[in-house]
């Protein structure tokens, strides 16, 4: 079986009514979703990031995996290690939709980060109320999310594998927020066929060896299908 590298974006969650970031008004409160996404903001108004984020954490109590999010399901069922899928998504519907092993490069929005004592818990309400930590009871937890100018979470790891792929997939992102944007052009450097399975041209859609136009819970299975059958 070949080694495949998947590489998830917002583009998978919207037909499960996720917003992207770069939907057509791309605005949230009248804040670019990039300025609210930064340390920088965090530290000049928490509250206006925690509002963000308990709002994208709320939603997700709404919306349910879609085709795609199952298709890769499906994948992992039949590669298992051969399969190393990556998300820049923070929702958790990848994981509902029955993937074991998924790997969030950008953090989760489930997660709370304890800046007083390091501890992560799983989060499923506001942090915008300041609620103690779990470990020590300090009231310093904020999104476990990679914001702007964070080191993503997991490279090391990340590279090996993309470096090792046979196959790489980007599904349903816009190429435009490096180092994941980079992760095609690595693997084909390193000989993996590459393909980009997205509704519109993505920035670096010129990098991929095939480019296939379409909404994800369309072309997901149908990839699926002709990995599985090759
Ligand atoms: C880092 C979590 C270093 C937050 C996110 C200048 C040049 C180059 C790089 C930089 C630069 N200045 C700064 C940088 C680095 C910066 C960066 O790349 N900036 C960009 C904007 C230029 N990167 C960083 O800061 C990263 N960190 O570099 O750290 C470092 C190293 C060591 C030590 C210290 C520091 C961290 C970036 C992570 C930021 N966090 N997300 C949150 O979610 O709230 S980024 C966020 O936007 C996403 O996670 C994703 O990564 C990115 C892009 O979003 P997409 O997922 O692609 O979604 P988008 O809306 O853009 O596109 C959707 C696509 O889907 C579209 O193409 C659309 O056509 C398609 N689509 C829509 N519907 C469908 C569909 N496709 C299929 N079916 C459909 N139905």
């Amino acid at each position: 079986m070949p080694r495949v590298v998947v590489l998830t974006g917002a583009g998978i969650s919207a037909e499960s009514g996720l917003r992207t970031f770069r939907d057509a008004d791309g605005l949230w409160e009248g804040h670019r979703p990039e300025d609210v996404a930064t340390p920088e903001a965090y530290q000049r108004d928490p509250l206006l990031v925690h509002r963000f984020y308990d709002a994208r954490r709320a939603a997700l109590l709404g919306v349910r995996p879609n085709a795609a999010h199952e298709a890769l399901a499906q994948l992992e069922a039949a590669l298992g290690d051969d399969l190393f899928l990556i998300t820049q998504n923070v929702d958790d519907l990848h994981e509902r939709g029955g993937s074991g092993r998924v790997v969030h490069l950008h953090g989760e929005l489930r997660s709370a980060w304890c800046l007083a004592c390091g501890a992560r818990h799983l989060w499923e309400g506001s942090l915008g109320s300041a609620p103690p930590c779990p470990s020590c009871a300090v009231r310093a937890l904020r999104p476990d999310i990679v914001w702007f100018g964070e080191p993503p979470y997991w490279m090391p790891e990340v590279l090996e594998a993309v470096e090792a792929a046979d196959v790489f997939c980007a599904i349903g992102t816009s190429g435009l927020v490096y180092p994941a944007a980079g992760l095609g052009e690595l693997a084909a450097a390193r000989g993996a066929r590459t393909i980009e399975l997205n509704l519109d041209a993505s920035a670096n859609a010129s990098r991929f060896h095939e480019v296939r136009r379409g909404p994800a819970s369309l072309l997901v299975p149908q990839w699926v299908d002709e990995v599985l059958g090759e």
